[in-house]
């Protein structure tokens, strides 16, 4: 066999170790690697997503309606933020019963519709997990607030007021932690005389996780939705459970914070000292034995490479990927209110970081936008008119060809935007209102508060998805709890899912190339150009098939000979933008080209050779992976539409 023309890569179907015998052993080996590793994850903000009963909030009836949209797509997993009871003071993320579904959204039997709808397709259900704390109409909650004797006091944290202090006085509070939410993270409960602590509102009381009647009860709560057919947990701030309590039950205060006169306790709740005990223990008691089909998820701010290798380490049975905050958090100074210029060699830095840091032991996931994180087109993109597609587009190219599992969050696949807030009463974002009100009572400039809000409010995430250009964007036939972007005349569903040049078109492409290419799933990443400010390029490699991913995140066309000559013998497998000339990388392009290293590691046929045979192989059913056809030279004609240009794979049957 000549070791010239013997490229390797199958489709992704074939799952067997994809280099030949005669190539260095696999890196976590195709073959071993867990499904979620090529698998999308699409997140529903239910509230949000389809109405179906025409009261202006989305519920689970309105998903079922759009299931299509989904499979369409491509994407493999559905998250669904909470649809349990709660009395919405944080649109679901306070509940006051787990295991049942708040009418609002619909009923168990609609759930259970739903489950079985997604596994008939294929597609699996991840359910959202809160329970570092409770609503406060949560009957635990109720028992224990009921009297200091209560059998479930201690379910909750309850302190005295500060020594030496009345409760219910300013600083009275036992520490003086400052709440996600503004203010303290402690409520005064009159009748007991005690403290209540909350680290989000206080209508959120955090459950004491030190108690192992807690822990069991959210065990079995657990184990209960596994049982009904859910396929995974995405767990709400799990690095919080654990707080670094004295023996004699002392909490500690924080550093004071700048501008407050609250201090931030972040310490002595961010991956607090029985962290990892707590993950190890909940999966003995509700993954072990079944995890292999389950994908679990823990959503933890502040956390740091070195604690997610950790926590990801297949070896040690916590979870199977974290969410973590970084990238989210280097376009703010003190808070996320304090607005600061992205720099991208900031964001090639913390992204490099992460993927370096997982890329021997855990696993990464990949997000820009959630139901908390502003619209990143209007964040880290260009939403003006001439740009939002293209930006939207070049944004997607960049996360989904990074090692990791991405998720896309609804309506960002198909570029929506954030919202033009007018005033302050255009909020509806508990995060959002209480700052707004800490921020007049702290004498700060209205306009100035308002501006940042405008660009960082959740509620920019949480307009409703617009399906069409109708008045209500096909969302409800009623009133929308939260207006419709009036942008939707132009940006919906409807008028894209016909559009090959849309950015829906553009993530089922991105899609179905994870699906089909082990490279995008499971390839080395390496990071290019890491000081240029506007071109993020990098490499995925496994075994000699590399790709090469370059986007210009700028207004600014570039040379490629003079950023990446390599990037001129390589062949184009996906593109944002017409391919019109191989030259010039323009403005907000995004390309992702494949070349082959020679098994001595050099590129093929020397820098310059544009070998055209040796294209990868036919998948098993006979079809080229996405991006290349069996045309043969040099494919410039292509469908109409199409932007990934045609590259010949050899009709030979997969590497002996
Ligand atoms: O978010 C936790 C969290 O970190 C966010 O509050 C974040 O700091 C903030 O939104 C950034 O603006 C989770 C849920 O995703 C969020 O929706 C809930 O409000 C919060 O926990 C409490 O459950």
């Amino acid at each position: 066999m000549d070791p010239e023309n013997a490229p390797c890569p199958m489709g992704a179907e074939s799952a067997p170790c994809p280099m030949g015998a005669e190539s260095a052993p696999c890196p976590m080996g195709a073959e071993s690697a867990p499904w979620w590793t090529r698998a999308v994850v699409y997140q529903v903000y239910p509230r949000s997503f389809q109405d179906s009963d025409g009261d202006g909030i989305g519920d689970l009836g309105g998903i079922l309606q759009r299931l299509d949209h989904l499979a369409d797509l491509g994407v493999d997993v559905l998250w669904l933020s909470p649809i349990y009871p709660s009395p919405q003071a944080d649109n679901g993320y306070d509940i006051s019963d787990y295991q049942d579904v708040d009418p609002l959204f619909g009923s168990l039997a609609q759930l259970d519709e739903l489950i079985a709808a997604l596994h008939r397709r294929g597609m699996k259900l991840v359910m959202d997990l809160v329970v570092n704390h409770t609503s406060d109409e949560h009957p635990w909650f109720e028992e224990s607030r009921a009297s200091r004797t209560s059998p479930k006091r201690d379910w909750y944290w309850w302190r005295p007021p500060r020594r030496g202090m009345a409760g219910g006085d300013p600083g009275a509070e036992p520490t003086n932690w400052q709440s996600f939410f503004s203010g303290p993270m402690w409520d005064y409960d009159e009748p007991s005389g005690e403290y209540y602590l909350h680290l989000f509102d206080r209508r959120q009381p955090d459950l004491n996780w030190e108690n192992p009647e807690v822990r069991h009860a959210v065990y079995s709560m657990m184990r209960w939705w596994l049982d009904r057919g859910v396929d995974g947990f995405r767990m709400d701030v799990i690095n919080m459970i654990s707080k670094d309590v004295a023996a004699d039950g002392h909490l500690h205060d924080g550093p004071p914070l700048h501008g407050s006169a609250l201090g931030d306790g972040s310490a002595s709740y961010l991956c607090g000292p029985r962290i990892h005990e707590f993950l190890q223990e909940m999966h003995r008691e509700v993954f072990a034995g079944r995890d292999a089909a389950l994908l679990t998820v823990g959503e933890m701010p502040g956390v740091t490479v070195e604690q997610a290798r950790l926590f990801t380490d297949p070896g040690r049975a916590e979870v199977d990927m974290v969410f973590q905050f970084e990238h989210v958090g280097l376009d703010q100074g003190s808070s996320k209110w304090d607005l600061r210029p992205l720099r991208m060699r900031d964001l090639k830095a913390s992204l490099g970081r992460w993927q370096a840091g997982l890329a021997d032991v855990g696993w990464n996931s990949l997000y820009w936008d959630n139901h908390d994180q502003p619209r990143a087109v209007s964040r880290f993109g260009d939403d003006s008119p001439a740009f939002r597609r293209d930006s939207a587009t070049c944004l997607a190219t960049l996360l989904h060809l990074h090692r990791g599992t991405p998720y896309v969050y609804q309506g960002q696949e198909i570029g929506m935007a954030n919202y033009p807030f007018a005033s302050v009463d255009d909020f509806r974002d508990i995060e959002s209102v209480n700052h707004f009100g800490t921020a007049m009572v702290a004498g700060q400039d209205p306009i100035a508060v308002l501006a940042a809000m405008r660009r960082m409010s959740r509620d920019n995430a949480r307009t409703p998805v617009q399906w069409d250009d109708t008045e209500h964007a096909g969302f409800t036939l009623g009133t929308p709890w939260l207006p419709v972007n009036p942008d939707h005349g132009e940006w919906n569903a409807a008028a894209q899912r016909k559009d090959d040049t849309s950015v829906l078109a553009h993530y089922r492409r991105l899609i179905a190339l994870r699906h089909e290419n082990p490279v995008v799933a499971l390839g080395d990443f390496a990071m290019l150009l890491p000081d240029h400010e506007h071109v993020y390029a990098f490499t995925r490699t496994l075994g000699r098939e590399v790709l090469l991913v370059v986007c210009n995140l700028s207004r600014t066309t570039y040379r490629l000979a003079d950023l990446l000559p390599q990037a001129l013998d390589a062949r184009l497998v996906l593109g944002n933008l017409p391919d019109e000339d191989a030259e010039l990388l323009r403005p907000w392009e995004a390309r992702v080209l494949s070349t082959w290293s020679r098994p001595d590691g050099r590129a093929r046929g020397g820098t310059h050779a544009r070998d055209r045979s040796a294209g990868p192989r036919l998948r098993t059913d006979g079809q080229c992976p996405a991006g290349y056809t069996t045309g043969t030279g040099r494919g410039r004609e292509r469908p109409t539409g199409t932007r990934a240009r045609r590259t010949p794979c050899a009709a030979r049957h997969p590497c002996s």
